[in-house]
């Protein structure tokens, strides 16, 4: 306990002075920012003091979410939510059979970019039998297949100013008198570029499904199923969530839930 205080004085003396501080501190003793649920790190969130740079150099080695084998996978992904968007966008879409989607990266970047759907499955791609769990108490083992964000933020150069991504999607919740409101989600910068973090068009060796997010949903492994956003267009770079729906980063923290949403 007496290294972890230490840690976090030094870690917060380090940002103050900024990347080149944290760089003479050393990195090894910051280990415990790749560990979603570390007690220093959640102080670290709350305090919302990481810079890009001071991010990025933590994205280094991060805890990976445990996987399955295939024979593991006993269910199909029960699709929650959201299961048939019926904003005009989408549906254009859909019907189109999402040749005119875009996957965009905006905000906070050197250079907006945007991607097609043969764009993103002809990047190195990878998949990840992993376990999602719902805060209303389910659970599904599922194989998930994409393409990495990490490497197309990059692409588009992340502004030193950027600590979170928001991701913007295609479906809108509620209805009733408080009218609707889109989905969206957003992580820190660890999150996004965790090795595991992936911009999924396949499920179960299977094109994705309306049901559960096509054409492309994210993964975000060590957060619970309300952090994995379906329908995204969107990944926003920002240095703040004012100005997002309620200002809480996502629309169920919108509602009461957790930002953070870890493992
Ligand atoms: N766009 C969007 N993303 C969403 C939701 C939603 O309603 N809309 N529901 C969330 C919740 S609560 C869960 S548990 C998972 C469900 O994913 P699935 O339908 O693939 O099982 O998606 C999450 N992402
Ligand atoms: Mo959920």
């Amino acid at each position: 306990m007496s290294r972890l205080i230490v840690s976090r004085r030094k870690f917060l003396t380090a940002s103050a002075a900024g990347a080149s501080g944290l760089i003479l501190a050393g990195c090894d003793q910051f280990d415990f920012l790749g560990q979603r649920d570390h007690p220093a790190r959640d102080f670290l969130e709350r305090a919302n003091t990481l810079t890009y740079q001071v991010q990025r150099l933590m994205a280094g080695e991060q805890a990976l979410a445990r996987t399955y084998a295939e024979s593991e996978i006993r269910q199909p992904q029960r699709p929650n939510g959201s299961v048939d968007p019926t904003t005009p966008d989408y549906v254009a879409l859909r019907d189109g059979g999402f040749a005119d989607y875009r996957l965009r990266i905006t905000g906070l970047v050197e250079r907006e970019l945007s991607f097609s759907l043969d764009e993103l499955r002809n990047m190195p791609g990878q998949s990840q039998i992993t376990r999602h769990d719902c805060v209303e108490g389910w659970s599904c083992i599922a194989k998930w297949s994409g393409t990495r964000l990490g490497p197309l933020l990059d692409q588009a150069g992340v502004k030193p100013a950027a600590r979170f991504c928001v991701y913007h999607c295609y479906d809108v919740m509620g209805g009733g008198l408080a009218g609707t409101e889109p989905y969206y989600e957003s992580s820190d910068l660890i999150d996004a570029y965790h090795p595991q973090t992936i911009l999924a068009y396949g499920l179960n060796n299977e094109v994705l499904p309306v049901s559960n997010g096509a054409p492309v949903r994210l993964r975000i492994e060590r957060a619970l199923g309300y952090k994995q956003p379906k329908y995204l267009h969107t990944v926003e770079l920002v240095d703040s969530f004012a100005g997002f729906g309620q200002g809480q980063g996502g629309y169920w923290p919108d509602h009461g839930y957790d930002w953070y949403g870890g493992i």
